[in-house]
């Protein structure tokens, strides 16, 4: 009975053993290419509560267990010109080149992921005006001759992300200081992308 347990015991910790080194040996290695994670997720939060949200905006607006109500948005909105529960999280980060960024929504609402040269409005203008932002940013909103607005199509450079979607975002080129990214819909969601090396040049 021994014997057979040593039979089998001990072959079966030795290999355990050895595939626990592999993976330390590989994750050392990993360490040691760049201390630096190249991948930074991004989440786009929001706190909807479902019911008022589709009564007021309309069927599908909101998804999931989000519990403001809509009353209490707009009440915010128009005391602090922003909803904190509204937000890129995080909203600043200094990464190097290259690094990828991986958009996550963790709200129940539709949030677009857009490269911005300068922050504006977006492209539903109820949620401009009272979050300070009265123009819409060219990338976000194409504003006709009678003022309305048309949300600009989506593509690498503006990502519509719903409800629990998560989607390989842009990688941070090269050749800029500042990247700014903000959301189409809710104007104050922003993520301001700032570059190492520049950033280093600049110092000197
Ligand atoms: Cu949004």
């Amino acid at each position: 009975m021994n014997t057979l347990r040593k039979r089998i015991v001990f072959p079966l910790v030795v290999f355990v053993c050895v595939i626990g080194l592999g993976f330390a040996a590989r994750k050392g290695a990993r360490a040691d290419e760049s201390d630096k994670p190249d991948v930074i997720q991004i989440h786009l939060r929001d706190f909807c509560d479902p019911p008022t949200f589709n009564q007021a905006v309309g069927p599908g607006t909101c998804i999931g267990s989000g519990l403001m109500p809509f009353a209490t948005f707009l009440a915010e909105l128009g005391e602090e010109k922003s909803v904190g529960e509204w937000r890129f999280n995080p909203n600043t980060i200094h990464v190097e080149e290259g690094t990828k960024l991986v958009l996550v929504n963790r709200g129940g609402e539709t949030h677009t992921f857009t490269k911005v040269e300068e922050f504006g409005g977006g492209f539903v203008a109820p949620l401009n005006a009272p979050s300070g932002n009265p123009v819409p940013a060219p990338e976000c909103a194409q504003v006709l001759g009678d003022g309305s607005l048309v949300p600009q199509p989506a593509g690498p450079d503006n990502l519509f992300l719903e409800a629990g979607e998560t989607e390989p975002g842009p990688t941070i080129g090269d050749g800029e200081k500042q990247t700014r990214f903000q959301c189409c819909v809710h104007p104050w969601m922003r993520l301001v992308v700032n570059h190492k090396h520049e950033e280093h040049q600049d110092h000197r």
